[in-house]
């Protein structure tokens, strides 16, 4: 697919706005399928190649975007690697984008988001610099319109919305065909007519390559994260909370069993966490609360640790601190003087005044980091609430398992 044709074009759209027969009208034979059934869309990028008035013209179909599966991962997917493969297959890149919308379908939010889709996958300024819009359904165009004598020029100047901001983007290419037409002085008509826009994208631009997609990484990158985010999200909040249930748990019963061992092995399963979930996050930002969000736990676990460390250094002085009175003790009693006073009586106390002070900030940080983390929760909620945090409320009783336990010191 890599060998440069003379034209080289590629099909865009939602599916069923008829992609497939575009490139059948363009090629001038049944090269793609093209049907109404939406089971048998075209799910591989296909490309055929032709001759149109003595020019070797390579067209793309893609698999189309919008359709009613798209919010699904696997249809997702499916559109992304195929517009993917669609470029990086064919470096030498195309002349022409082929945006194809259906006469008679209002430019609705749909359209919208696939164009904003499309952005997002070839760059925000590719409308502008390479697509032409093919409308199709002409022949709904010419019934709809019968007598009145409006031209499809007339009809395009009286539209508003967004419609009208998307040809204003595109520069006014847009051409009407008709594919069912088997008058083939229509069919050559309408050919030329986009084969003349064409020239006028290559006399006056770059092809799109895949150069220009590489340059587009960042904004895909950003769309994919995002798509990812709330089942991301879910997974992540689902461990942390499972997390934050087991360190209550600890903290209920420290210096128990094996304590310590346990903390380290949770704190190395938050940092791992961390880690998973800032690879996720590729660098775009999308995540960032998310990071948050584990980087506290992950604070929580190591004042833990460092909290379990003092209480023992704390248990070892005190226990220093008795056998050296005990071995004062019995030297006094061999050399029959006096019992020994202390000679820093407030250096006994330190190990507990150290621990009082790590309890006193602990308990600061952390009732801290709570406000933060209910902050950042309630911030996601607004965020996601028809999606996820209803389901995490009820299924992990997120704002009790949230409610770290503070310390306090005069017990
Ligand atoms: N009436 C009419 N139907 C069309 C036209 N173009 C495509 N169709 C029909 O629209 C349906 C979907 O077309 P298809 O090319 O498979 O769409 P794709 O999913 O975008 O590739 C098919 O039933 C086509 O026959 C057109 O210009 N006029
Ligand atoms: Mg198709």
């Amino acid at each position: 697919m890599s060998k440069s044709s003379e034209i080289d074009l590629l099909l865009i759209g939602k599916t069923g706005n008829g992609k497939s027969a575009t490139g059948n009208s363009i090629l001038g034979r049944k090269a793609f399928k093209s049907c109404a059934s939406a089971d048998s869309v075209t799910k591989s990028v296909d490309f055929e190649v032709g001759k149109v008035n003595g020019r070797v013209v390579k067209v793309v179909d893609s698999p189309g975007v919008g359709d009613t599966e798209l919010d699904k991962e696997k249809a997702f997917t499916l559109v992304l690697d195929g517009l993917k493969f669609a470029i990086v297959a064919n470096p030498v890149g195309y002349h022409a984008f082929l945006l194809v919308l259906k006469y008679g379908s209002r430019f609705t939010a749909e359209e919208h988001q696939t164009v904003k889709f499309l952005k997002h996958v070839f760059g925000q300024s590719f409308v502008g610099d390479h697509c032409i819009i093919v409308m199709t359904n002409g022949d709904t165009f010419v019934n709809n319109h019968e007598g009145s004598g409006k031209t499809f020029e007339s009809w395009c100047e009286e539209q508003t919305g967004e419609f009208k901001e998307i040809l204003k983007e595109c520069n006014g290419r847009i051409v009407l065909f008709d594919n069912r037409t088997r008058d083939e002085e229509q069919k050559t008509s309408q050919t030329q007519k986009l084969m003349r826009m064409v020239d006028h994208l290559r006399k006056h631009g770059k092809r799109y390559t895949d150069e220009s997609f590489e340059n587009a990484l960042k904004t895909r990158t950003l769309l994919i994260v995002e798509f990812k985010e709330p089942l991301i999200r879910e997974e992540t909040l689902a461990e942390t909370s499972l997390m934050i249930q087991k360190l209550e748990k600890l903290q209920a019963n420290r210096l128990q069993g094996s304590w310590l061992k346990q903390l380290e092995d949770l704190l190395i399963q938050a940092e791992a966490l961390y880690t998973k979930v800032d690879s996720q996050d590729r660098g775009t930002g999308v995540l960032k609360s998310l990071k948050e969000t584990v980087q506290s736990i992950k604070s929580q676990l190591s004042d833990e640790i460092k909290l379990c460390f003092n209480t023992v250094k704390k248990n070892e002085m005190l226990a220093n601190k008795n056998s050296k009175e005990a071995r004062t003790e019995s030297q006094t009693d061999q050399q029959g003087r006096p019992s020994c006073v202390m000679e820093h009586p407030n250096e006994n106390d330190e190990p507990m005044n150290e621990l009082l002070k790590i309890l006193e900030d602990l308990r600061l940080k952390q009732t801290g980091q709570r406000r933060h983390m209910m902050d950042s929760y309630s911030e996601s909620k607004g965020k996601f609430q028809n999606l996820l945090f209803p389901l995490l409320l009820s299924r992990f009783n997120w704002p009790s398992a949230m409610s770290f336990k503070s310390f306090n010191v005069t017990q």
